[in-house]
């Protein structure tokens, strides 16, 4: 089955009328939990399930018009983006899947209040953002799991961002992907504090969909992956049930260290660390030596995100006063 097929079934029927615009906002998620790796390519199901946690107001405020052009027009923080440009590519390809009338075009605008493709998950909250604001484009009073189905076609890693807080993707068994979507997870954490450490705002050279593939097909530790996951999966979620602390961080920051090391494996090598992302790492294994409860995760980027309780929130920023610091289960009423 093919992504229009897919799109076909979930929309049958529902398309109602069309607004003059629609809107929606979803917010970035960080998988504690990674996903590396598809059982298939062109539906985005994972060979793992993956467990990630919201950033509360930070992510993609997205508006789009239906328009009598040619083409789509795409803005990005106000931005006019370059037709021949990846990010304009993307988009319209996942455009082309919501085409209900012939020839419907879109402008769309997006604003995201993260570094774009920096490995801070902005493709995860701008391909939910723009499946929320068809959805209300065209009154399709879509389910949050089949939101999730959608977003998830558009960007593996969309499928997390519909909800805030503790949010599951689970693998599912149907060749079609029905079964392959996130749920939220009741429990919250509300002292957890997420500090995001930029070290490079630049756009990565390698997307994380051709990295993904090249550690899959080239990495000669790849078959290890689902064991070592599975693992750090159940332990995730009993820390997250038991408020351990150590155990969420030294898991996280071990799955996020074990999907690197499958990075470098593979070939041609691919290393998103920098110098000061290692200085960062070393930064932290000492705090922690020194007895400060401090971990990190990393994604397909060079940027770090920090893990720690708000009791820690002072000492952690003296040592690293650039970060930003995040509380994802403040305020959710309001961002929701
Ligand atoms: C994650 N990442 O779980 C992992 C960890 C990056 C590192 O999901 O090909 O942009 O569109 O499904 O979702 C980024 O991958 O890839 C990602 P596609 P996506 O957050």
């Amino acid at each position: 089955m093919n992504k229009q097929a897919v799109v076909q079934r979930i929309l049958k029927g529902r398309f109602q009328h069309k607004r003059t615009h629609g809107q929606g906002f979803a917010p970035s998620n960080i998988a504690l939990c990674k996903y590396w790796g598809k059982q298939n390519d062109e539906l985005n199901v994972p060979t793992t399930p993956s467990l990630s946690i919201s950033l509360g107001k930070w992510g993609a405020h997205t508006k789009i018009y239906p328009i009598d052009l040619l083409e789509d027009i795409i803005y990005l923080n106000g931005q006019k983006i370059d037709a021949d440009s990846a990010f304009y590519q993307r988009l319209t390809t996942y455009l082309d899947l919501f085409r209900f009338e012939t020839k419907t075009h879109f402008k769309i605008e997006t604003d995201i209040n993260l570094p774009v493709g920096a490995g801070l998950a902005s493709s995860a909250c701008g391909i939910a953002a723009v499946v929320k604001a068809l959805d209300n484009l065209y009154d399709l009073e879509l389910t949050n799991q089949e939101l999730s189905i959608l977003g998830r076609l558009g960007s593996g890693s969309a499928c997390r961002s519909f909800w805030q807080g503790f949010v599951e993707w689970q693998v599912g068994i149907e060749p079609d992907g029905r079964d392959s979507f996130a749920v939220p997870m009741s429990l919250s954490w509300p002292e957890l504090r997420i500090g995001l450490l930029i070290v490079n705002r630049a756009e990565k050279t390698v997307s994380s969909r051709e990295g993904m593939k090249r550690t899959m097909l080239t990495s000669p530790f790849y078959s290890e992956w689902p064991t070592k996951h599975a693992l750090d999966f159940a332990r995730l979620k009993q820390a997250i049930f038991d408020q351990d602390f150590a155990m969420l961080g030294a898991t996280a920051e071990s799955n996020a260290l074990a999907m690197h090391a499958l990075m470098m494996t593979a070939w041609p090598p691919l290393v998103y660390s920098e110098p000061n992302t290692l200085e960062a790492m070393q930064t932290v294994w000492r705090c922690r030596q020194k007895g400060l409860s401090v971990f990190f995760t990393q994604d397909a980027g060079p940027n770090l995100k920090l893990l720690f309780l708000e009791k820690e929130i002072e000492l952690v920023h003296s040592i690293f006063p650039m970060i930003e610091i995040i509380a994802p289960f403040e305020a959710l009423e309001k961002i929701c």
